[in-house]
């Protein structure tokens, strides 16, 4: 049996519908007279307020049939079924390590003895649990899903002929297919498709949706693009700029990709809508039709392996005064995604949203890196189909050190891709939920509101994080972290995690 907390203080109050806190946000701001910096403190009170009724949540996977559309609905219903199985190295039992907010703790506090109190990350405020997900989705393959986990190879035969029954009942919905989006090599996949105009097409997304969230009965419906990575789309005036532009673009049958038609229809049925994959998806009139909607959108790319490790690594050398100058990521791989990526637009896509992920920590640290200097940065993918799933990573990351010495790290990561970006789909769907059941308002504003609609706090899941326009973008992976843990530690009106530990260093 798992432990709960309840916070004791007169900022927080547990009413039978809602957790209401009392929260003092402190930040600065800075200001710049001649040579001089000036910081003010600045106090702002919140109240936030959070929905304690959890729904029952659908998820519905564009992609459903690929290697992590099948690895995570496995792992779900590995975990409801409480499943194990044998390996060669013994009893494996279903779990979600990898998931922050499943298989990760945050402290409370110490207690008398000094000893800090660990709770998982998913006690912090009520949440739906993934046993409970109902998962739904599309493919542009007709494979049931007990086909798609066996053309996968991601997981354990024994585990894979437990699940069988289960699986195979589940079929993707047919799907979207424009060809030129993804690699001309995923045309033999493409067999399970919606005919029709593009406005025809939306239309039967959106009637999906509604059939599935009927038929299941669940109270709301996530949608999440983990489909091929497609290359980028142009944005063009006219077509995609507006809200306006892009629903006429796809009423008079214009270009518009298969993930921006998802992310239409999502936004129209009211859906958040969450893109797993690199491209631009989210152009100018699809954020702006969200913002009209007021429904949340979140991405971009999971932020699985090489990439969490970049965010840490960098933030580590560059935050400990040492000059990364070269960062070399190469990595093959063998499965479907694999060989998608080996055509140049879609490696394209995932090249840039590999290689921007360090400009936060450049940036922040003027004394290493002059103006517009930064690392040279190499991304490599090969597709080498033996490997399959499982993908090798190596890193070289090359720092110069005083006076003239250079200090060169090698890493090198052999895992399965899907087993890291499942749980991380869970997170994503999870997370942007609870989003959904916290609002907030300040004195100056006493208006409840819904954080904006391009979910910033997702930024911990995603390599390309999306952000509200005109906001910084923090790829630093513990402070993506403490982003998540603060603001859901403020909802129960505590304070952010701060480390000082004072009380331990007094006489
Ligand atoms: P996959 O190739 O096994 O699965 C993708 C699935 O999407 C396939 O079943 C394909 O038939 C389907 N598909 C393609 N176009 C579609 C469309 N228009 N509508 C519906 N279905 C469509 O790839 P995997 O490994 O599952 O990865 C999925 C996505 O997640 C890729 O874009 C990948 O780049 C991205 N990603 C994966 C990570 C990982 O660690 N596995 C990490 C970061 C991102
Ligand atoms: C090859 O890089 C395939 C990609 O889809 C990656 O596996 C995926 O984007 C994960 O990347 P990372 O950098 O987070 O390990």
């Amino acid at each position: 049996m798992e432990e709960t907390f309840v916070v004791e203080s007169p900022d927080v109050t547990y009413g039978p519908d809602f957790i209401q806190a009392q929260y003092m946000y402190q930040t600065t701001r800075v200001s710049r007279d001649g040579g001089n910096i000036k910081v003010h403190p600045i106090s702002t009170h919140f109240t936030f307020r959070t929905e304690r009724r959890v729904p029952r949540l659908g998820v519905m996977l564009v992609g459903w049939g690929g290697n992590n559309g099948s690895t995570v609905t496995a792992a779900v219903l590995a975990n409801r079924l409480h499943l194990s199985w044998m390996t060669k190295t013994g009893k494996k039992e279903a779990n979600y390590y990898g998931s922050l907010l499943q298989a990760a703790t945050v402290s409370l506090g110490s207690d008398d003895h000094g000893q800090d109190i660990h709770v998982p990350f998913r006690a912090l405020l009520p949440m739906v649990s993934p046993n409970d997900i109902v998962f739904d989705g599309w493919d542009i393959s007709s494979l049931n899903l007990a086909e798609a986990m066996k053309r996968a190879q991601v997981l354990e035969w024994a585990l894979q002929e437990q699940l069988r029954p289960h699986m195979e009942q589940l079929r993707p919905r047919p799907s979207v297919y424009i060809p030129k989006f993804i690699a001309a090599n995923q045309e033999s996949r493409a067999d399970n498709l919606i005919p029709g105009s593009r406005a025809q097409q939306l239309e039967q997304i959106r009637r999906d949706i509604r059939e599935f969230q009927a038929r299941s009965g669940v109270d709301k419906v996530i949608v999440l693009w983990t489909a091929n990575t497609e290359c980028f789309c142009d944005v063009v005036p006219g077509l995609n700029d507006t809200a306006e532009n892009l629903l006429q673009a796809i009423e008079r049958d214009l270009e518009v990709s298969p993930s921006t038609l998802f992310a239409v229809a999502s936004i129209l049925e009211g859906c958040a809508y969450l893109n797993g994959a690199p491209q631009n998806t989210f152009v100018p009139g699809a954020i702006e039709l969200a913002m009209q909607r007021r429904v949340f959108i979140g991405g971009d790319d999971f932020k699985s392996g090489q990439t969490k490790i970049k965010s840490v690594l960098v933030d580590f050398l560059i935050s400990a005064g040492l000059k990364t100058v070269s960062i070399v990521s190469y990595n093959h791989l063998g499965n479907n995604d694999g060989q998608n990526l080996s055509a140049p637009k879609q490696f394209h896509s995932k090249e840039v949203s590999k290689s921007n992920v360090v400009d936060d920590m450049v940036q922040s640290n003027p004394l290493l890196y002059g103006p517009g200097e930064e690392p040279d940065h190499c991304v490599v993918i090969k597709y080498v189909p033996y490997v399959g799933d499982s993908k090798r990573a190596m890193d070289e990351y090359t720092s110069e050190i005083m006076l003239g010495g250079t200090n060169t790290i090698v890493l090198h990561n052999t895992c399965e891709d899907s087993l890291l970006a499942s749980p991380i789909i869970l997170d994503l769907v999870i997370l942007t939920e609870l989003c959904q059941r916290i609002t907030f308002c300040t004195d100056s504003d006493p208006h409840f509101q819904n954080f904006h609609s391009v979910l910033s706090i997702l930024s911990f899941l995603c390599k390309a994080p999306m952000v509200p326009p005109g906001t910084p973008v923090v790829n630093a992976l513990f402070r993506q972290r403490g982003c998540i843990e603060n603001i859901l530690r403020a909802c129960v009106g505590l304070a952010p995690q701060n480390h000082m530990l004072l009380e331990h260093k007094m006489e």
